[in-house]
């Protein structure tokens, strides 16, 4: 399966449901960005408008969950003194688009040597609704928590797709309640963010609220806790999850820099260059040192370690105000 823990087929048709639940979502103002401006909708939902003559969307999942051999060897700052912040595990190897963009190049390839057929890859920053996609392809099913789950491997999965010109045999959507009764990510969900069954509030996400520009929300800086890239409670609490299978993919073998709990102090300090230097590889590079910083800073005050007061006082000098206001709530909350 080209180093794919799932595939599957659909026909090249609109997304109907997705489109459904995109407007309702748009209308109660809650997917927050991320390129759903008024007439780019439509291209979420429609293979047919990523690729004309489309045929058929292949559904891909990679599974990124790795569990390390010890914590220690993992730790890109061992001995710094001070908190440690919290990254979510999508983010702990290399960055996960180039997997499956690495991954779907090759079908691509595959596919036009076979059948002379065209094909468009997406994978997240694409046109398409990943989630929506993969569950009409039949590799998954979806949580009340919104996450895709797959047979064995859980949600620790990252998903993709072709669209192509390709006419191929389709498979059947997985249509059966994996949930049932449980509402475990509902209830475990620190900033209540799934107001319902299926449906997330993203401006309460705080996977959200570590990758949006600009100032964290009072409000909620609380809830973020220790993260500063993600947040897995949702997923961590799931009984899918329980028993799902380690990936074999390279890319997460191991993890890369700033680390699954990086110390706070000197992601707080990094300087421009360090930040090129070590968190490129990573899939939260593209937030940049300002957003990663101003995480820290939250995370920092949620600490309340006095150690840190120092740090804090610098940082209050910054020239980046987002830096300086965030410095001056972590003291407010260090100091009482
Ligand atoms: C914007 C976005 C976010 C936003 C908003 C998420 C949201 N509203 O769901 C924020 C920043 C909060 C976010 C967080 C995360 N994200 Co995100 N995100 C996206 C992105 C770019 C668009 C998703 C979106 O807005 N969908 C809008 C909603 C309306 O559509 P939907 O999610 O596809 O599904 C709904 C409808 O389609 C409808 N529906 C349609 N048909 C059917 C059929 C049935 C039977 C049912 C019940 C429902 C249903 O109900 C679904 C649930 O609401 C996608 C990539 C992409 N291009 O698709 C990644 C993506 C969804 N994210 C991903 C990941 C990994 C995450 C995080 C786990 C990261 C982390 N650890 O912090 C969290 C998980 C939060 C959560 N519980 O969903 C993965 C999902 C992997 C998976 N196994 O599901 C994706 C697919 C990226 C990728 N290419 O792998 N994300
Ligand atoms: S990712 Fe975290 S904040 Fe977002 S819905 Fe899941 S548990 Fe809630
Ligand atoms: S925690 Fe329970 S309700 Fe939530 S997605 Fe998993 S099985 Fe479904």
């Amino acid at each position: 399966m080209l180093g794919f823990h799932a595939a599957g087929v659909a026909p090249a048709r609109p997304l109907e449901r997705a489109a459904a639940a995109l407007r309702d979502r748009t209308e109660r103002g809650l997917p927050r960005g991320y390129g759903f401006a008024p007439g780019r909708k439509a291209k979420f939902t429609d293979p047919g408008r990523v690729l004309a003559g489309a045929k058929s969307v292949v559904a891909v999942a990679l599974s990124y969950f790795f569990r390390a051999t010890c914590a220690d060897c993992e730790d890109f700052t061992p001995g710094s003194p001070g908190p440690r912040g919290r990254v979510a595990r999508f983010a702990w190897g290399s960055d996960y688009h180039k997997a499956l963009e690495r991954r779907l190049a090759s079908l691509a390839e595959w596919l036009r040597e076979e059948s002379g057929c065209e094909s468009v890859a997406c994978a997240d920053t694409g046109p398409l609704l990943d989630r929506a996609a993969a569950r009409q392809a039949g590799i998954g099913w979806y949580g009340k928590n919104c996450a895709l789950i797959i047979p064995r491997y859980g949600s620790w999965v990252v998903l993709g797709e072709l669209v192509t010109t390709a006419e191929l045999e389709p498979d059947e959507p997985r249509d059966t309640d994996l949930c049932g009764s449980c509402g475990l990510c509902m209830k475990a969900c620190p900033t209540g963010a799934i107001i319902e069954p299926y449906v997330i509030d993203a401006n309460r996400c705080v996977s959200h609220l570590t990758q949006m520009k600009g100032s964290a929300p009072p409000d909620l800086r609380e809830m973020i806790g220790d993260r500063v890239y993600g947040c897995d409670v949702c997923q961590d609490v799931c009984p899918q999850n329980r028993n799902a299978l380690p990936t074999d993919a390279e890319e997460f073998a191991h993890s890369r820099p700033p680390g699954r709990r990086p110390a706070l102090l000197p992601l707080l300090a990094m300087t421009g260059a360090e930040f090129e230097e070590s968190i490129t590889s990573n899939t939260m590079a593209w937030i940049g040192r300002t957003r990663l910083r101003r995480n820290a800073l939250v995370a920092i005050g949620n600490a309340g370690d006095p150690e840190t007061i120092p740090a804090l006082v610098e940082a209050q000098r910054d020239p980046d105000p987002v830096i300086r206001a965030h410095a001056a709530w972590a003291m407010g909350k260090v100091e009482c």
